[in-house]
């Protein structure tokens, strides 16, 4: 059981860099996430360090970004809502409050809003 919790962080960060690579496209540009802590806890909460890598995100505030989560299979969401906050670091910021309530398949969407436009990334984690 441990063996299989020690390598979905692993995942989790490999997806995150196939997505940054996949930037060019410009449908995901330059966010990049890591989670606190690396294995997602099962009804306990955890954290999103985001980091926007991107010229064109530096007049985003901690309100143009939007975190949610959602079991597809099961058709609903989380019970609670994340809060957004900025760090001290230039384009980085946390989503404090993210909460799996059940295992299972789970997809985090991460949304910048842009004004005109906005980005989203998605990364699936299983618990
Ligand atoms: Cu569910």
């Amino acid at each position: 059981m441990s063996t299989v919790n020690y390598f979905k962080p692993l995942t989790i960060y490999i997806f995150c860099l196939l997505f940054a690579a996949c930037s060019n496209e410009g449908k995901v540009s330059e966010i990049f996430f890591e989670t606190v802590p690396e294995v997602i806890p099962v009804n306990n909460y955890f954290s999103l360090i985001i980091q926007l890598g991107s010229e064109k995100y530096k007049h985003v505030k901690p309100s143009d970004i939007h975190v949610e989560a959602i079991m597809p299979s099961h058709g609903h969401g989380m019970n609670v809502e994340p809060i957004i906050i900025a760090t001290d670091e230039p384009g980085r910021y946390l989503a404090k409050g993210l909460l799996f309530h059940m295992r299972g398949d789970w997809e985090v969407i991460v949304h910048v809003n842009l004004g005109k436009t906005s980005d989203r990334i998605t990364f699936s984690s299983t618990i």
